[in-house]
């Protein structure tokens, strides 16, 4: 008889899953409560271990690929069947939180865990992955580990990325250890059978309405843009204003229309964000004669964050020509949203009617490594309510009882897609 998420009596070790995130928050470039940790830095090396660790307390098989993105794995009964797989990412961006990601690698080994313990038996095999390179913090593209998995990411274009100090994708992996061709990393065609994630929500919704669960069925598609302009520099107290050419003016009139492009687009998801500037010289008595930024644009729909872009364009163009600036604007990424899959998405809403647990179905604005694993078979994300929706930030919290709750409902979940 199929192991319904009611029939399994399971045994969570909470506490110890409290300790663990704890524990991993302190591996860090960046004092407690922020979290720092840069892809294949020290710190994201010793996140890595420690989850590594974990994996293998758990009783797991592990093993990491040439990208770094690691496996934790049980083998079902029928191990020849597509698998069906959980997980998440570790590393942070600059004073970040200890729950974005975290909650997703951690929770998801302590859902395997629990069932482990309880006796459950899969037919299918069950793995926890820790993805590398979510975030865009190294190499100004998220989600490198995943994309390369689902075949996302040229290898012509994993190996034109570079770090600030120009450092490679395959210097870094390999000073970290990574052995292996990148062409190793994609999946086989059909591996995996579904995938779940379990996440905070990164928004207030959850919260607001007091629902314990959210069930992802759209996730907003991220695209992101260098801008760089050139215009002339000088002294700040000889170069009369109406002969500048600064390119810092330039710079916050794009950043501007970022803003009045998102606001305008027609739907009130599309959200534009100028994180990343760098001016030059830089001195405060010196003209700006460089300037480059970084734009994240993002919406459900392609139609709406289109129009935002083409705002964006407008302006880029206009205001170089106006002030003299040269303006050259490239394409990092532009992705596609994807859909949160209904069948999976029905289990984990009969698990939760079972459980008595409140949920709802909603649409993810962050992007997540669900993004990529969309494109390689069935998945939905499980969020969690996290305060006031903050995250991204030091102050990033979600209570015990609600991750308690996602890992119940992600490891009846996952029995029954493994069952
Ligand atoms: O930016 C994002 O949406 C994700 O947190 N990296
Ligand atoms: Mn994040
Ligand atoms: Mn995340």
């Amino acid at each position: 008889m199929k192991p319904g998420p009611s029939s399994l009596a399971l045994t969570f070790d909470h506490p110890g899953l409290a300790r663990a995130i704890e524990e991993l928050a302190l591996i860090s470039e960046a004092p407690a409560p922020a979290v720092t940790r840069v892809l294949f830095s020290d710190t994201d090396l010793r996140g890595r271990a420690y989850v590594r660790a974990q994996a293998a307390a758990a009783g797991l098989t592990v093993r990491e690929d040439a990208v770094g993105n690691i496996f934790a794995r049980w083998e079902g009964s029928e191990p020849a069947l597509p698998a069906v797989a959980t997980g998440s990412h570790t590393d942070a961006i600059p004073n970040a939180g200890r729950f974005d990601g975290v909650v997703g690698v951690l929770g998801g080994l302590a859902a395997l865990g629990a069932l482990r313990r309880s006796g459950f038996q899969p037919r299918r095999s069950l793995e926890a992955v820790m993805f590398t390179a979510e975030e865009p913090t190294r190499f100004g593209l998220g989600c490198v580990g995943s994309r390369l998995l689902a075949g996302a990411l040229s290898l012509e274009k994993a190996r034109a990325l570079r770090d600030r100090e120009g450092r490679s994708l395959d210097e870094l992996r390999a000073a970290a250890g990574c052995t292996g061709p990148l062409e190793s990393v994609r999946l086989a065609p059909g591996c995996y059978h579904s995938f779940v994630e379990l996440h905070i929500e990164q928004g207030p919704l959850l919260e607001q309405e007091g629902i314990p669960i959210g069930l992802v069925e759209a996730i907003a598609g991220p695209s992101a843009y260098r801008v760089s302009l050139r215009g002339e520099g000088g002294h700040a107290g000889a170069v009369l204003m109406p002969v500048r050419h600064d390119a810092s003016l330039a710079a916050a009139e794009i950043a501007l229309a970022v803003e009045r492009g998102a606001k305008g687009s027609g739907s009130p998801d599309t959200v534009g964000t100028t994180g990343v500037w760098r001016i030059e010289p830089g001195a405060i008595n010196s003209v700006p004669f460089f300037a480059q930024i970084e734009i994240d644009l993002r919406d459900t729909r392609l139609d709406a964050r289109d129009r935002a872009l083409a705002e964006i364009r407008r302006t880029a163009e206009d205001a170089g020509r106006r002030r003299g600036v040269k303006v050259e604007m490239a394409e990092i990424n532009a992705d596609p949203p994807a859909a949160g899959d209904p069948a999976t998405i029905a289990i984990a809403e009969q698990v939760c009617a079972e459980l008595g647990v409140p949920c709802r179905r909603m649409v993810s604005r962050a992007y997540h490594d669900s993004l990529f694993m969309a494109r390689v078979c069935p998945t939905t994300m499980i969020f969690i309510p996290c305060r006031n929706g903050w995250s991204h930030r030091p102050e990033e919290f979600a209570e015990a009882a609600h991750i308690a709750t996602g890992v119940e409902v992600l490891a009846r979940t996952l029995a029954r897609l493994a069952g």
